[in-house]
């Protein structure tokens, strides 16, 4: 009802054309909801991805208020489906303001991807400080270990574009924007703690290298075509980050299992003016996890947003994302300790010798009220950093410092995207820039620069004051482009890398490298690639080379590095908590079973969905129902992370005779997923894959009451890697 106590009738009678009511009727809502609100509103929630945890930012409600539909001068809309024409059939007319307002908003909703990372996710969240760093830095959000300082989060991939799948194989941008009480700090990072080239200047190379071909734009967000691996192979400083690529790391299982690293070689500057090297790194609280690649390629078509779904539907759900802060710290006059050169991006401070101390704890607990607000239109920056934090003389790192501002002014049209809530300080901004594009605000005074007598008395800060000032590094040399001869050595980390990895991580380096240069079709390319292999690994050269039949060439591989355990993901903290199981079922289940096994599982953290040969209520064996929310039609395995299969005659016989669920099962084991079975559960593992039940990971028992602690056990263990008859399997 509006004020005038008219429902909307009266407008849907008077409108020609086809009225709102038609069109509901037509949508299939009772044919008296007028008010598209209810029906409609209720529909959306249901679908909705994020069911809770989402608030607009402080002051600015993502849409005005109110039940009625306005243009953007707040005036009323009468009719929102037809334009105004001159009679029924006639033309359209260009007075019809509504339809072009409408329409030119429409045209420009776009604005260009990011060239790089163009792909992402984002949360809210907070950093709390437990241990002060007061001795190396005198930045606050380091220091102050009572405050609760804001954060935003983007993850993203690299290489492909806006709506490319999340499971491609490249790294993961992990870009943390710290509102501090001293300005913005953002520490744009990735999920690989080095990168492909030393210097800035080959960063447009690589990224045309990697991207799409440009005749055919082929293929999309995949580096296994020959420009790539051409411009690799020609780039002998990219050894040790292809090692990382082409591990489990450059295919994680959710961003909420992945580390954060800074890259760079940053500095940390106390109150006293002096100066430590600084790494800085993200740990996640639930470990490191991956999928396999058989399982990635699947899940691009099933469900190219596994990676966002899953981050907004673990935050929804209060699972909140963990992640520790660690830093790894340098006296600068310790830097020839370490074997290699602190500026090279290409390296990494192995943990073994420089231990990562751990300092705070970052919680995303909000999801993004609107996609385009907050993750499209966060910009960050190399450059935004606070007093007490610095940058080295890093020729990646300098390049960056350049790139980021440049690449916000083609994104935004202009200079004041700082000003967009979700770009904008929490402290107060202070200073006599003014106008250009979508401006919001300007000094509200005559006086507009500095330094004056009329006005406004704004001054600078000394560092004691909170000022920035620049850490003094002694710098001379003659001007030249040049690469210092101590970023010479591009194999040492590489076969470092290759060497501490475990069997299972090993094996899939190899394949990685079977499959992506199996992709090359020059064969050029593939000889020069294996050239370089050979300085990493023997072993690594002639598997990569049986399987493209070429012959391994000999290389020179650093025999004394050694191993740094910490860089194998197997390693880290195992769990089963925010894992999801999925229930196969048909009419017939022993509904008691999966009662049980989804409070065992609830309580252990675990999810689980009840997956039916038909959506809705299945029967039960003996009495009762279990209710399936999704079905074999529209879910498939590689979406889950462990399988449990209750018992019930009638339901196993009917899941035995479904190729869908014989499938569901051989993918779960070909994937080295946790499998349960309880009583016939048994009969349906034999019927997919033959008797695997005493096999690793597989976990098969007379009720699911004597099974779940195993199973939730094995979920923690995540792969199996230790089963065997994998290979056979052809899902
Ligand atoms: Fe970036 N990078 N980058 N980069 N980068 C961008 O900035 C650039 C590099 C990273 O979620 C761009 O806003 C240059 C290393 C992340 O919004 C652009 C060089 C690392 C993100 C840019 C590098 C990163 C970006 C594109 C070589 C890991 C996404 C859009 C000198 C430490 C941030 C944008 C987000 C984004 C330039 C190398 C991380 C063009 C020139 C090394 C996580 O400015």
């Amino acid at each position: 009802m509006d004020e005038a106590g008219n429902d909307g009738a009266e407008q849907d009678g008077s409108a020609p054309g086809v009225t709102r009511r038609q069109l509901i009727q037509a949508a299939g809502a009772t044919a008296g909801a007028l008010a598209i609100g209810p029906a409609l509103l209720g529909q959306r929630a249901q679908a909705a991805v994020v069911p809770s945890g989402v608030a607009g930012p402080a002051g600015m409600p993502p849409v005005a208020g109110g039940d009625r539909l306005t243009t953007n001068q707040g005036l009323r809309i009468s009719d929102d489906q037809n334009t105004l024409k001159v009679g029924a059939r006639g033309p359209s007319l260009l007075e019809d303001f509504h339809f072009r307002e409408k329409i030119m908003h429409f045209d420009h909703e776009r604005i260009p991807e990011r060239v790089v990372h163009a792909r992402g996710a984002g949360a809210h969240g907070v950093f709390r400080l437990h241990t002060s760093l007061a001795r190396y830095t005198r930045a606050k959000v380091l220091t102050d270990t009572t405050a609760a300082t804001e954060v935003f989060v983007r993850f993203s991939t690299v290489n492909g574009s806006r709506g490319s799948a999340d499971t491609a194989r490249d790294a993961r941008g992990f870009a943390t924007k710290f509102y501090t009480t001293e300005g913005v700090w953002d520490l744009v990072g990735n999920n690989i703690p080095v990168f492909f080239i030393q210097d800035a200047i080959k960063f447009p190379d690589l990224v045309h290298a990697f991207k799409p071909q440009p005749v055919t734009e082929i293929p999309q967000a995949s580096t296994a075509h020959d420009n790539f691996w051409d411009f690799i192979s020609l780039t002998p400083e990219s050894m040790h980050m292809i090692m990382w690529v082409m591990s489990d790391r450059g295919i994680p299982r959710s961003f909420r299992m992945m580390e954060g690293f800074g890259v760079h070689t940053f500095r940390l500057v106390n109150a006293r003016g002096d100066a430590t090297f600084v790494k800085f790194h993200w740990k996640p609280k639930l470990g490191v996890h991956s999928l396999v690649w058989n399982e990635a390629q699947k899940l691009a078509g099933v469900d190219p947003d596994y990676h966002r779904r899953d981050l907004a539907s673990a935050i929804g759900q209060g699972q909140f994302p963990e992640f520790d802060l660690g830093v790894q710290l340098l006296a600068e006059g310790d830097v020839n300790r370490v074997g290699f050169d602190v500026l090279d991006a290409t390296k990494l401070w192995p943990e073994e010798k420089v231990p990562v101390r751990l300092v705070g704890t970052m919680t995303l607990n909000r999801n993004p009220y609107n996609y385009f607000a907050e993750t499209e239109q966060v910009a960050f920056h190399t450059g935004h950093v606070v007093p007490g934090i610095d940058f080295t003389d890093d020729p990646l790192l300098q390049g960056r410092l350049f790139s980021y501002f440049d690449t916000q002014l083609n994104r935004f049209s202009g200079p004041n995207w700082h000003q967009l809530p979700i770009n904008q300080p929490r402290n107060a901004v202070n200073n006599f820039q003014q106008d250009g594009f979508m401006r919001f605000a300007n000094r509200p005074s005559d006086v507009n620069y500095e330094p004056n007598s009329l006005g406004a008395d704004v001054m600078e800060s000394s560092a004691a004051n909170g000022g920035f000032v620049t850490y003094p590094e002694q710098v001379d040399g003659r001007k030249v482009r040049d690469r210092s001869p101590s970023f010479g050595d591009h194999f040492s980390q590489a076969t470092l890398f290759f060497q501490s990895m475990t069997e299972p991580e090993k094996r899939h380096i190899i394949q990685a490298l079977q499959f992506e240069l199996g992709k090359v079709r020059t064969a050029h390319v593939k000889t020069r690639m294996l050239s370089l292999l050979a300085n990493i690994d023997k072993r690594l050269v002639h598997e990569v080379a049986a399987a493209l039949g070429l012959p391994a060439p000999s290389g020179r591989v650093n025999a004394g590095i050694g191993t740094s355990p910490a860089l194998s993901e197997e390693r880290t903290a195992k769990s089963a908590k925010t894992r999801t199981v999925a229930i196969l079922a048909a009419d017939g289940v022993d509904a008691a079973s999966v009662a049980t096994m989804v409070a065992r599982l609830t309580a252990a953290g675990v999810g689980s969905d009840v997956i039916g040969t038909h959506e809705g209520t299945l029967s039960g064996a003996r009495g009762g129902s279990t209710v399936a929310p999704k079905s074999l039609l529209t879910t498939e395995s590689v979406q889950y992370d462990a399988l449990y299969l209750p018992g019930g005659k009638a339901s196993i016989a009917a899941l035995v005779s479904n190729g869908d669920a014989l499938h569901f099962v051989e993918e779960a084991y070909k994937h080295y997923k946790s499998i349960a079975a309880s009583a016939e559960g048994r009969d349906l593992i034999i019927a997919a894959l033959g008797d695997v039940t005493a096999q690793p990971g597989v976990v098969v028992g007379a009720s699911a009451g004597a099974i779940t602690t195993d199973f939730v056990a094995a979920i923690a263990v995540d792969r199996h890697w230790s089963r065997s008859g994998t290979e056979r399997v052809s899902a």
